[in-house]
């Protein structure tokens, strides 16, 4: 029998607003919400002071605004939050090698065996935190459990700065009242379906017979039933092939001008290009997200043949993708680098000199940017 596993989920507490807040003392224990305060903004998360009034990530300015009149509205810094996540990933990365991350305050972290060196998964679960409150004046929340669909569930039960843990002989007990839709994979539409049925707890579903729940929920089923059962083998993988890089922009008023929106695009295919070099990641792929006045959303992504992190190839390809849609308003403008790898895989037999010129411009403009600001220099061309 393979040993017991040990898995610890960690999630940041409201995290753009409590960087907010320990960085502004007139923010704190205000109800704060983060996003872009205009008709169309969209709130990135609440400050824990601001969610017994209904607000909420995802939600529509508007709402939470009117939801909570008295909150403080503080833009997005996406630069700022970024180096707080590296600073957090720095720190989980003293305590294992084995470290997913699933988004920027967002981790999973595999303790399984590390007993005899750094003390038992819960001690090591209370220095992590203790070490994130101490360094970076934040709090985090973590979860502790033999699978991760029970790490990230026992991480939510005590927000914020929590520590909750889901040992086996707890299964029974914790998860059959918990809503079906806990269970990753059933989304909105699955639950209410389900619900039609009279199933909406983890417990009604496991009761159900195999067959039964095949026939409403096709090859998933048996992954669902494991899952409520809390049998989860899926390791942690500290492999960033499906991570992404990207950025994206909504306009307060669509624009109708395609040399506007290629600026744009420019701009963010150079934000991801020096995003993926500080990171030393290649992108295999990218995708443009374009959504038009009328709500439509598509996107187009191209695959490179050999994964790259140059900002020209990043722009050459956004931009010819981009050249082929038939031009209408714009609302909305996203670029994002996907299927990212550390790339020394892909070192290329032959050297291409179009290439090395590249790689020559851009750690000569991150190097400018990293010493004299970034912005200082831009690359020209968009039109
Ligand atoms: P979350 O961890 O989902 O939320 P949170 O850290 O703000 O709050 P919680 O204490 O419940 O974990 O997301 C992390 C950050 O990602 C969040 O601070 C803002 C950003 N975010 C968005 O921009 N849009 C979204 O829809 C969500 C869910 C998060
Ligand atoms: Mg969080």
């Amino acid at each position: 029998m393979p040993a017991a596993r040990s898995i610890l989920h960690l999630d940041m507490d409201a995290f753009f607003a409590a960087v907010e807040q320990r960085d502004n003392p007139a923010l704190r224990g205000k109800p704060v919400l983060i996003g872009h305060d205009g008709p169309r903004g969209v709130v990135a998360t609440a400050s824990y002071e601001a969610r017994p009034f209904g607000c909420h990530s995802a939600q529509p300015m508007a709402v939470a605004k009117r939801l909570c009149p008295q909150a403080i509205i503080v833009p997005v810094n996406g630069e700022r939050y970024g180096e707080v996540s590296e600073q957090m990933f720095a720190i989980l990365e003293e305590f294992s090698p084995l470290i997913e991350p699933v988004s920027i305050d967002e981790a999973f972290l595999d303790l399984s065996g590390t007993e005899r060196l750094l003390g038992s998964d819960e001690a090591v679960a209370r220095r992590l935190k203790d070490r994130i409150k101490s360094e970076l004046n934040l709090t985090a929340s973590a979860g502790l459990a033999g699978c991760k669909f029970l790490a990230k569930l026992a991480s939510d039960m005590n927000k914020p700065d929590g520590l909750t843990i889901i040992r086996a002989e707890d299964v029974e007990r914790v998860l059959p009242p918990l809503p079906v839709s806990k269970l990753w994979g059933i989304g909105k539409v699955t639950a209410e379906r389900l619900g039609k049925y009279g199933i909406r707890t983890v417990g009604d579903l496991f009761k159900q017979p195999v067959e039964w729940l095949k026939k409403h929920l096709g090859n998933d089923a048996e992954w669902y039933l494991d899952l409520a059962r809390g049998v989860d083998d899926r390791p942690v993988t500290p492999d960033r092939e499906a991570k992404s890089i990207g950025h994206e922009e909504t306009f307060e008023v669509n624009v109708a001008d395609a040399d506007e929106i290629r600026r744009v695009l420019l701009d963010q295919a150079e934000q991801v290009g020096h995003r993926l070099r500080r990171h030393g990641l290649k992108a295999r792929a990218i995708a443009v997200k374009i959504r038009y006045g009328d709500f439509q959303t598509i996107t187009r992504s191209l695959t490179f043949a050999a994964a790259t992190d140059a900002t020209a190839e990043l722009w050459q390809a956004a931009r010819g993708l981009f050249d082929k849609w038939s031009f209408q308003p714009v609302r909305l403008i996203g670029f994002t680098a996907e299927r990212l790898s550390t790339g020394q895989e892909q070192m290329l037999l032959f050297a291409d000199p179009a290439r090395q010129r590249h790689e020559k411009l851009d750690a000569a403009t991150d190097l400018i940017n990293a010493k004299y600001g970034n912005r200082t220099i831009r690359r020209g061309g968009a039109g």
